[in-house]
C-alpha cells in the first residue's frame, strides 16, 4: 500500500530505517526517525554496533507509535554495474524476514536510497515493489506493508510502478 508522508508518524509494528553501515544516525529519513524516536534506539544501534549494505538489524521503536525500527542499509547508487540492484533488493528482503522472524504483522518502509545514496527513483520504486510483492506471495504471516513516500513526485513514481507490476 502507498501513501504520502512522514514515515515517524507510522503505527504499523515497524516502521524501515534507510540507516548507513556504522548505525551512526544521519540526516533523510534516519535523523528524522532518531529526532522522533528518542536516544533508546541510537543506545541500542551502538550495542549492535553495526549493519553491512543489504543487512538489516531491529531495535525498538522507542517514543515512535511503531514498536521497532529496523534499520536497513541500501547501497550507495555508482553507475549501477556495482551490485546495487542486488544490494536494494536484500535491503528489502532482509527487513522483511526480520520483521517476520520477530512475528510482526504489519511493516513501513521509505524509499530506501533514493535519497542521499542517489538511487534513481523508477529503478527503485520497481525493485522495492516487486520484492515486497514477491514476498507476500511467498508468505502470508506479514499482513501489511505501506510505502511512505516522502514527496508528490516520489508516489507519482511508485504508483506508475505499482501498476506495471499488477
Ligand atoms: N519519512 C519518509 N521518507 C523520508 C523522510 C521521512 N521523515 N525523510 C526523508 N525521506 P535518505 P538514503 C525520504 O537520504 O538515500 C542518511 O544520512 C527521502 O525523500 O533518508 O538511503 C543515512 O544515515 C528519500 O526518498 O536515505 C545514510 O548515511 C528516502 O527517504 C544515508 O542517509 C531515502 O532518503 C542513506 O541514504
Amino acid at each position: 500500500m502507498l501513501d504520502y508522508g512522514d514515515i515517524t508518524g507510522e503505527t504499523t509494528d515497524a516502521i524501515v530505517n534507510a540507516a548507513n553501515e556504522r548505525l551512526a544516525g544521519g540526516a533523510g529519513v534516519d535523523g528524522a526517525i532518531h529526532r522522533a524516536g528518542g536516544p533508546t534506539i541510537m543506545a541500542q544501534c551502538r550495542k549492535i554496533g553495526g549493519c553491512p549494505t543489504g543487512e538489516a538489524v531491529i531495535t525498538t521503536g522507542g517514543k515512535l507509535k511503531a514498536k521497532y525500527v529496523i534499520h536497513t542499509v541500501g547501497p550507495i547508487y555508482r553507475d549501477g554495474t556495482k551490485g546495487e540492484a542486488k544490494l536494494l533488493q536484500s535491503a528489502y528482503k532482509k527487513s522483511l524476514e526480520l520483521a517476520r522472524e520477530k512475528g510482526l504483522q504489519s511493516i513501513s518502509f521509505p524509499a530506501i536510497s533514493t535519497g542521499i545514496y542517489g538511487y534513481p527513483l523508477d529503478e527503485a520504486a520497481h525493485l522495492a515493489l516487486n520484492t515486497c510483492i514477491e514476498f507476500v506471495r511467498g508468505n502470508t504471516d506479514i499482513k501489511l506493508i505501506r510505502h511512505i513516500l516522502f514527496s508528490s513526485k516520489i508516489y507519482d513514481i511508485y504508483s506508475t510502478q505499482l501498476k506495471m507490476l499488477v
